[in-house]
Parts: structure tokens; sequence; C-alpha cells
């Protein structure tokens, strides 16, 4: 199932979807567009599927966009750049954002322009000590996109959203963490067991809940208290007749370990 630029490997319930362009530090093209589309899609479909992972091969985690595949010469005008987000970056977020099951984001290396912001749209990201985030967009006159201007003021506050859209310096990866911007920074040589530790995990955890507290979080940003406690009820209902609500309760009365399946019905 692996592609050419994106591998996909597939184990215990674990999806792993592997940048793999090392020599242009995973900078994406339309070719990785539909690849890295393509294997979450399939990722999304699998009912053996029940948390994704995605990192990067290399030294680096993505350095965003592939300019030569973009940057005509400083005189020539250059391709449509909202064109190439509405094609490519806007449907990899909102698929990555709906997805119906956590999506693991293991930061390897550096992850500059739309490579910061395809991660810091996956539900948790670790990242490497060594790693950094950079809005490098300001530095080649352009603005943060794949989500960037909606996510980082959410997860920083709006001061340290405009210093990061406007200074584009690179923020390691202890910082990240301090900010809330990253779940959490981790040794280089530990990253890849930690995130393998709790892809494991959340492969033997109630999906669809997982899934439907993911949609009740989204919706949160645009909801006030009352439209979202309706959202909780209605959610809370489809959580609750699943059968790994049933199984979670139960296992907890007889004192056992629970087994769920991750299924709605
Ligand atoms: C690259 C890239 C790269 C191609 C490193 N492209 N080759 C959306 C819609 C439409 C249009 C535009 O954009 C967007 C969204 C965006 O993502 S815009 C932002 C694009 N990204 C950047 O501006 C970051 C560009 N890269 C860098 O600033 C540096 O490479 C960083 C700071 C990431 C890493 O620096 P170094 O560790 O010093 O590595 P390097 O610069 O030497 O890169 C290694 C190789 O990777 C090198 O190739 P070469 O053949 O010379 O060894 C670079 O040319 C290539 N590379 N980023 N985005």
């Amino acid at each position: 199932m692996s592609g050419k630029t994106v591998l996909i490997a597939q184990e215990g319930g674990i999806t792993r979807l592997i940048l793999n362009r090392p020599d242009k530090l995973n900078a994406f093209t339309l070719g990785m567009h539909a690849e890295l589309r393509a294997g979450l899609e399939a990722a999304g479909a699998d009912p053996q599927c029940r948390v994704v992972v995605l990192t990067g091969a290399g030294r680096a985690f993505s350095a965003g966009q592939d300019l030569g595949e973009v940057g005509g010469s400083a005189e020539a005008s250059s391709p449509d750049a909202g064109s190439r987000l509405e094609q490519a970056y806007n449907p990899l977020i909102k698929l990555i954002t709906t997805l119906e099951k956590p999506v693991l984001c293991a930061v390897n290396g550096i992850a500059a322009g739309a490579g910061a912001n395809v991660a810091l749209a996956c539900d948790l990201v670790y990242a490497a000590r060594s790693a950094s985030f950079l809005q490098a967009f300001a530095r080649i006159g352009l603005i943060p996109d794949a989500g960037g201007t909606w996510a980082l003021p959410r997860l920083v506050g709006a001061a340290r959203a405009r210093g990061l859209a406007m200074l584009a310096e690179p923020l390691t990866a202890e910082k990240a963490e301090a900010w809330g911007l990253i779940w959490k920074c981790v040794d280089d040589d530990k990253l890849a067991a930690e995130v393998a530790a709790v892809a494991g995990r959340l492969a033997a955890a109630p999906t669809y809940a997982l899934a439907l507290a993911k949609r009740a979080l989204a919706a949160s940003s645009t909801n006030t208290l009352g439209q979202q406690l309706d959202l909780e009820r209605d959610l809370q209902k489809l959580a609750g007749a699943s059968p790994d609500a049933r199984e979670g309760i139960a296992a907890f009365l007889e004192k056992r370990a629970p087994r769920y399946t991750g299924r709605k019905a």
C-alpha cells in the first residue's frame, strides 16, 4: 500500500503514515498530498485501524510546501497559492480534523510552514526535543495557512500567535510544550517508543467515544455554552448506546479490565 512519497505500515490496529522525501525535508508535493489523503481515507474506512500515527522520515518532519513546485522566477507570476490550498491543504486539514479516530503526530525534526500546521491539526502532537516549529511563511511573503491562523490563537493565545506568525522564528519543542502548542516534548531517542506505547493504548481504547469527543471539542470553538451542552447531550446519547460504553461500565462493576472493540454498534 505504500506509495513513493508516503510509506504506510499497519500493525495491531495502528496505521503509521511516514512522509518520505527526506532529501527535501519531506516538503509537500501534489503527489505526496494525494498519497497522504489516500492513506488517511483508507485508515478512516478500515475498521481494523483504531489510531493513525503521522511522522516524517529522516531529520525533518516536513518543511511545508515544496517551493520548487510552486515557485517561478521573481519576475514571472507564480501559480495561484490560494488554489493550491483549495486543492491540497484544505482537504488534508479537514480530513485529519474530522477523521473518526485519533491521529497522533510524531514530530521527529523541524516542522516548517504548512508542515508545522499539518502537525498541529493532529489530535496529539509529540515532538523530539531537537525538533522545532517554524511559521516560515512571513520569510517568503506569505501568510500562515493549512489552518495555522485558526489553530495558533486557540492553542497559544493571540499574542503568541501574532509573534509566531510575524517574526517567523523557530520555536523549540520544549517551548512548544510549555506554551501548550503541543502535547509533549520527548527526548529524541525516546520519541518512537513513547509514541508507539501511546498508539498501542489508543488502539485498545473505545474508538467511537474518542471520535465523538473529538467532534464535540472541535464544535466548541463556535458554539455557545448552551449549544455545547445540547451537543454533549446528543453525542453522549450515541456514546452511551455503544457496545464499548456497556463494556466499560460492566468491566468497572466487575473489577476487570475492559475489552473495547471500538465499534459504534
Ligand atoms: C526544500 C524545502 C521546501 C523545497 C527544504 N521546498 N525544498 C501553500 C500554498 C501555496 C504556496 C506556498 O506555500 C504553501 C504553504 C507553505 O508551506 S509555505 C512555507 C514553505 N516552507 C518554507 O518556507 C520553509 C523552507 N525551508 C527552510 O526554510 C529550511 O529548509 C528549513 C529551516 C526548514 C531547514 O533548514 P536546513 O536544516 O538548513 O535545511 P536546508 O535548507 O539545507 O534544506 C535541505 C534540503 O531540503 C535542501 O535541498 P538541497 O537539494 O539543497 O540539499 C532544501 O532546498 C530542501 N528544502 N525546504 N519547502
